[in-house]
C-alpha cells in the first residue's frame, strides 16, 4: 500500500479491496471506454463498509474545510449512488465533527419529478440560496457532475464543491471519438468551467500504488496500460 497515503485513505482502499468494491477484469464505462478495473460503490452496503466509506468522505471533507477553505450548508447526493452517501456522510460528520456540522443538512434528487404530495425534484433540505457540496462515487468524464451542477443551480443553490470517492484521472472523451489525442482531465475542466474545488479520497495513482501488494501482475500491467492510454495532459 502507498507509503504517502494518509492512514484513513489506506484504510479506505483496504476496505474497498476486501469488500469487492474494486474489481479487475473488463468493464464498459459510461463513456464507452473498456476499463480493466471498476469501482462499484454500490458494494459498500454492509454496516462495516458503509461506515468505512462515510468515514473516509467525512475525513476528506474536514481536511478540505481546514486546509482549503471549503464551506457548505448542504451535502447533496445525485441519484442513485449519491443518495446513501449523502445521508451516511452527514451522520458521520455530526459524529466526528459536531462543532462544525450541527446545522449541515443533506439533500438528493429524484430521477423523475414527483407530481403529487410534496411534488418536485428534490428530497431533503431545500437548496435555494444555500451552499451545496456534491458527493458522488466516481469521476471519469464528469458528465454526471455537470448534470448535478445544472440541477442544483436550477433549484437556486450555489455549488461550493465536489467530493468523490475515486478520481479515475482520465482525459475527457474526444468530441470526434479519437481517444489517441492528448486531452485535459475531467476534473480540471470542471474546476475551470465552474470555478469550484474538487476533492477525491483516492485517485487511480493511489490504486496502482496499492495494487502492488494484492493484485496479479497481469491486472497491474493492464491497469498501468489503461492509465497511460487515457491519462490527461493536466
Ligand atoms: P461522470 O464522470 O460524472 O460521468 O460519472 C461517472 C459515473 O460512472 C459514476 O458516477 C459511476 O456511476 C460510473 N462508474 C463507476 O461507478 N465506477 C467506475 O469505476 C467507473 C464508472 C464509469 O462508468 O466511468
Amino acid at each position: 500500500m502507498s507509503g504517502q497515503l494518509a492512514s484513513y485513505k489506506q484504510e479506505f482502499l483496504k476496505a474497498a479491496i476486501e469488500g469487492g468494491v474494486l474489481k479487475f477484469g473488463s468493464f464498459e464505462l459510461k463513456s464507452k471506454r473498456i476499463s480493466p478495473y471498476f469501482f462499484n460503490a454500490g458494494e459498500f452496503h454492509t454496516a462495516r463498509l458503509a461506515g468505512a466509506i462515510s468515514s473516509a468522505f467525512a475525513k476528506t471533507i474536514i481536511d478540505a474545510q481546514q486546509n482549503a477553505g471549503l464551506d457548505f450548508d448542504i451535502i447533496f447526493g445525485p441519484a442513485y449512488k449519491g443518495i446513501p452517501l449523502c445521508s451516511a456522510i452527514t451522520i458521520k460528520l455530526g459524529e466526528i465533527s459536531p462543532q462544525n456540522s450541527d446545522t449541515v443538512s443533506y439533500s438528493f434528487d429524484r430521477k423523475e419529478a414527483k407530481d403529487h404530495g410534496e411534488g418536485g425534484n428534490i428530497v431533503g433540505a431545500s437548496l435555494k440560496g444555500k451552499k451545496i457540496l456534491i458527493v458522488d462515487d466516481v469521476i471519469t468524464a464528469g458528465t454526471a457532475k455537470r448534470e448535478a451542477i445544472d440541477k442544483i443551480r436550477k433549484e437556486g443553490g450555489i455549488v461550493a464543491g465536489i467530493v468523490v470517492a475515486l478520481d479515475r484521472k482520465e482525459k475527457l472523451p474526444a468530441a470526434d471519438g479519437d481517444d489517441s489525442k492528448p486531452g485535459p482531465s475531467a476534473i480540471g475542466e470542471l474546476r475551470k468551467e465552474y470555478g469550484i474545488p474538487i476533492f477525491a479520497i483516492l485517485t487511480l495513482d493511489d490504486i496502482i500504488a496499492g495494487m502492488k501488494s494484492f493484485a496479479s501482475d497481469d491486472d497491474i500491467k493492464r491497469t498501468e496500460e489503461y492509465r497511460q492510454k487515457y491519462k490527461a495532459t493536466d
